[in-house]
Formats: structure tokens, C-alpha cells, sequence
């Protein structure tokens, strides 16, 4: 099938070193004021030792990590819950969010692809998120901090009596760790951990958390109770969003712009192979994401159906709401016909046993296949993004249920202005005559 096109790739490579070049150059001659020259008022950004000497001292980190099974989508999902937190924290005090780098993924699985310690900046539009609250990459931290030191580790976790007398409260106590501490003593006395691979990082000082409710309930002990500069939360997916779909939530979700190589590459293959360009498809974007204000149903999308058929882990266990493939060609061949659309795009992790009887069973599906360079440079994570935009960009869209890979494909689809009829789908299991669809979230502006 396709492959992703020798000019793109070439005109990567150049990006990549271009932004490595940058990236060295940003580091030498102080971070923030590069970024602000390049972005003028675009992002508001962390506070700089160099050129704010005055506040300097009072800078204060937060950097969090997440529970290592966690896939790259809920992963995306603790941000926002992270992002909320920052922001009730800067209501007293001038707090950063340090990016935890992306790494060790358990479905990022192409060997010999060295992925791990892989900056925000190579999925994610780093400006973009710093024009919602101030954000900056691990490796910065270390610069602006002073050394790979983390002052304070709390390591989330749960009551061990669980809820008391069966009522729910929101609270937040030290607590003894209930679980095997991930982190060790060295020699020096200093704590360490996985720390997304910089085997140099060390903490200080780590001890747990018994958490229970929203993200915001940490805020009042991490401003009373901890003097630390530099303060991580451990297993943050603990804590629940502040305001799910939310104002919050959708202005913090409306920032995570991809990395624009990855919507390049993306764009790219939808011109050539899906007859699906922005022009045709009204599906205009602007790089400023606080521009993007899309009417529901405005975006027509291209040519064709987009598919993201979750298999692996989700068929297992024979889950019920999964469909077998022979039951998802069915289904993908009545939508072809019932929205008159001759191409199918499908995203999807099956392995090479599957995706051969897939191919058998639905031999004009398109697919975007890198080859090993492109993999080399994209990663797994690039490469599921780029899937995950051009399913945002097809006429139709159908998912998996609870896969939290097609529910952010609808957060994307609902950005660009589909028609929610055309995006809150998903199969249903081969026994489920009907099945319960997905629910719609629509933005608050
Ligand atoms: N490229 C690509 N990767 C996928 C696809 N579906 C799943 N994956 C991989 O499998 C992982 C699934 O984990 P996660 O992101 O947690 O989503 P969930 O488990 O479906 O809720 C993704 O992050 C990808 O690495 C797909 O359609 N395309
Ligand atoms: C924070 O400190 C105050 C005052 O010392 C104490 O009453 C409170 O219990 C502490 N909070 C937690 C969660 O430990
Ligand atoms: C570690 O942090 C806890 C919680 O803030 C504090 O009670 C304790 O004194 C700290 N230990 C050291 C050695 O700083
Ligand atoms: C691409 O789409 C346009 C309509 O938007 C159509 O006129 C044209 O024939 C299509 N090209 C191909 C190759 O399908
Ligand atoms: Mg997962």
C-alpha cells in the first residue's frame, strides 16, 4: 500500500535537525527569551531566571509522571488534569508544568527504535500548550533548576481503609506507602527512580499521598504543607479531572496541537491518496488554536470512512463490545455504501496475523505504512498521531468502544466542526444486536 513519500520524510529530516539545532541554540542563549521573540505574544511562558531575576526565586515546578502500564492517550488525558492543577496553584504562587518526557511506552513495540526521553516538542505543538498555562520540556527544567534534582516526590496513591464508612469525601493525608516504593536510596542518600529514563535525576526527598478526588484538592496542601521547589506527583492519574469537558478541560485539550511535522506528513497522505485537502473538505485550521472556533457540522471532511479498529490487549480478554474483523468488515462495507464513499482509511494496531486476514477480507483499505526510516524519525507515538488525524478528517468516522486512542479522535473531529452523527461511533461486539454509543462532548468556547 502506501508508503508515507520520499520528499516528506526528506523535508523531516530537516525539520528535525533544524529543531535540534534550535533546541541547542535555545539552551545557550536562555529558553524563554527565544521562545517569546519567536512567538511575540502567542504563549505566555515560565518565568526565567536570567531575565526575571526578581521572581526567579520564587519559581516553583510541578512535574509529574503516570502509572507505567498507561497508554499514550490517557496519558494525554492526566495532562489536562495536570494543566487544571497548575492553574489553581498559580492563584497563589508562580508555578511551571515540567513535561514528562514520552518513553517506554508498553504498546510502543517497533525494535530497535530508541524511544525513550523523547521531548513533548516531537508530538505536541509546545507553543500551543504554553499559550495555555506555562509549560516547559524536562530538559529545561534541568537547565533553569539547576541540576537534575527533583526537591519533593509525592507518590499518589488511594486510602488503604478505601472510602470510609462508605461516603465520598474529597481529601488529601500523608500517608505510609501501601505499595513497594519504585524509588531506592543510592549511596549519597538521594532517591532513585525511573525518572523517564535520566538516570542522573535524583530526588530528595520522596514520601506518599493517600489522594481521593479531583486534581485541584492537591492544591492547598502542595501551597501550604511543602516548601519544596521542584515538586512531583507520582501515579497522577489519581486524581480525577476538576471539571470534565469543561470550559477548562476543552481550552486545555483545544491546545494540544500536534507537532505541525506530523499534520504535514498527514496532510500529505490525504492529498495523495484520499482526494482530501482543507480547501475541499472545509476543515480549515489555524495554527493559533485559540482562533479555531468551527460551527458543529461546518466541516464536511474528506472522501472517505475512517476506521480505528483497536485489537491486541482489547480482544484478549474476548470482550464483548469488540467486534471480530470478519463482523467489522461488515460493518465497514454497509457505511461505505450508506454514505457513498468508495475509500476506507483504516488506523489500527492489529498484528501482522490480523492485519493479513484484514487485508484479505478488505483489500482497498488504505493505510499509512512507514518504512523503518520513517519509523526511525516518527516513532510509534508519531506514527499513531498521524492515524488518529486523518481519521479527524474523513467524511465518517468509527471507533472502538472505550479506547481512549478513538475518543480523542473525536475531541479532534469535534475541534475541526463535524457533525457529531459523524463521529460518536463505534462497533459493536459480534453478540450486540445494538449497542450503546458514544457520548457527545461539545466544546465550551
Ligand atoms: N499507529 C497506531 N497505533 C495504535 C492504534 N491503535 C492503538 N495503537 C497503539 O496502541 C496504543 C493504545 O493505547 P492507548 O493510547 O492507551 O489507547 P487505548 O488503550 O485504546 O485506550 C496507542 O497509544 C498506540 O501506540 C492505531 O490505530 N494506529
Ligand atoms: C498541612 O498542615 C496543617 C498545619 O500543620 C495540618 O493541620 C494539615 O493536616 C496538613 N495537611 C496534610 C494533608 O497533611
Ligand atoms: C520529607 O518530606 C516529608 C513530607 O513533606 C517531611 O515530613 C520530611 O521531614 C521530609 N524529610 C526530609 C529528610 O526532608
Ligand atoms: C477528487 O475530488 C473531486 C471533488 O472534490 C472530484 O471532482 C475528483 O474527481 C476527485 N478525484 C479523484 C481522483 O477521485
Ligand atoms: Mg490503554
Amino acid at each position: 500500500m502506501a508508503d508515507a513519500g520520499g520528499a516528506t520524510v526528506a523535508f523531516l529530516w530537516l525539520y528535525i535537525v533544524y529543531c535540534n539545532v534550535f533546541k541547542i541554540a535555545a539552551l545557550l542563549f536562555s529558553v524563554a527569551s527565544i521562545v517569546a521573540s519567536e512567538t511575540k505574544d502567542f504563549a505566555f511562558h515560565a518565568g526565567n531566571p536570567i531575565s526575571q531575576p526578581a521572581t526567579a526565586k520564587d519559581l516553583r515546578y510541578l512535574l509529574y509522571d503516570v502509572n507505567p502500564p498507561e497508554g499514550f492517550n490517557l496519558r494525554r488525558d492526566v495532562y489536562i488534569r495536570m494543566a487544571s492543577l497548575v492553574k489553581t496553584l498559580r492563584k497563589e504562587g508562580d508555578w511551571v508544568l515540567v513535561l514528562p518526557p514520552w518513553g517506554r511506552l508498553y504498546h510502543w513495540q517497533s525494535p530497535d527504535i530508541h524511544q525513550v526521553r523523547i521531548p513533548w516538542g516531537e508530538f505536541f505543538s509546545v507553543t500551543s500548550l504554553q499559550a495555555n498555562v506555562p509549560v516547559i520540556e524536562y530538559e529545561e527544567f534541568i537547565a533553569e533548576s539547576g541540576g537534575p534534582f527533583v526537591d519533593q516526590v509525592l507518590v499518589l496513591q488511594h486510602y488503604a481503609e478505601g472510602w470510609s464508612d462508605g461516603t465520598w469525601e474529597e481529601k488529601v493525608d500523608e500517608r505510609p506507602c501501601i505499595e513497594r516504593l519504585m524509588y531506592s536510596k543510592d549511596k549519597q542518600g538521594y532517591y532513585r527512580g525511573w525518572f523517564w529514563g535520566y538516570e542522573e535525576t535524583r530526588a530528595i526527598n520522596v514520601t506518599c499521598l493517600s489522594a481521593q478526588g479531583h486534581a485541584s484538592v492537591l492544591a492547598p496542601f502542595m501551597q501550604s504543607n511543602i516548601t519544596a521547589t521542584s515538586v512531583m506527583l507520582d501515579r497522577a492519574e489519581t486524581v480525577l479531572h476538576d471539571h470534565y469537558a469543561g470550559k477548562d478541560y476543552w481550552d486545555t485539550r483545544r491546545s494540544m496541537v500536534f507537532a505541525k511535522h506530523l499534520r504535514i506528513i498527514g496532510d500529505d497522505f490525504r492529498a495523495k491518496y484520499l482526494n482530501s485537502t482543507d480547501e475541499k473538505d472545509h476543515t480549515d485550521y489555524k495554527e493559533d488554536w485559540r482562533l479555531i472556533k468551527a460551527k458543529l457540522g461546518s466541516a464536511k471532511g474528506g472522501p472517505y470512512l475512517s476506521v480505528h479498529l483497536r485489537r491486541k490487549d482489547f480482544i484478549w480478554g474476548h470482550r464483548e463490545d469488540v467486534p471480530s474483523l470478519k463482523g467489522a468488515v461488515k460493518k465497514i462495507r454497509s457505511l461505505m455504501k450508506k454514505h457513498v464513499l468508495d475509500k476506507v482509511f483504516v488506523a489500527t494496531d492489529a498484528d501482522e496475523e490480523e492485519l493479513a486476514k484484514l487485508k484479505r477480507m478488505l483489500p482497498e483499505m488504505v493505510r499509512f505504512e512507514p518504512t523503518w526510516e520513517d519509523l526511525d524519525l516518527l516513532k510509534d507515538g508519531g506514527v499513531a498521531i498521524i492515524d488518529q488525524w486523518i481519521c479527524a478528517h474523513a467524511r465518517y468516522f468509527i471507533g472502538t468502544s472505550v479506547s481512549t486512542f478513538s475518543f480523542r479522535i473525536h475531541e479532534e473531529r469535534e475541534i475541526l466542526g463535524f457533525d457529531p452523527k459523524t463521529t460518536y461511533n463505534r462497533f459493536c461486539g459480534d453478540s450486540e444486536k445494538e449497542c450503546e454509543q458514544p457520548t457527545h462532548w461539545k466544546i465550551v468556547y
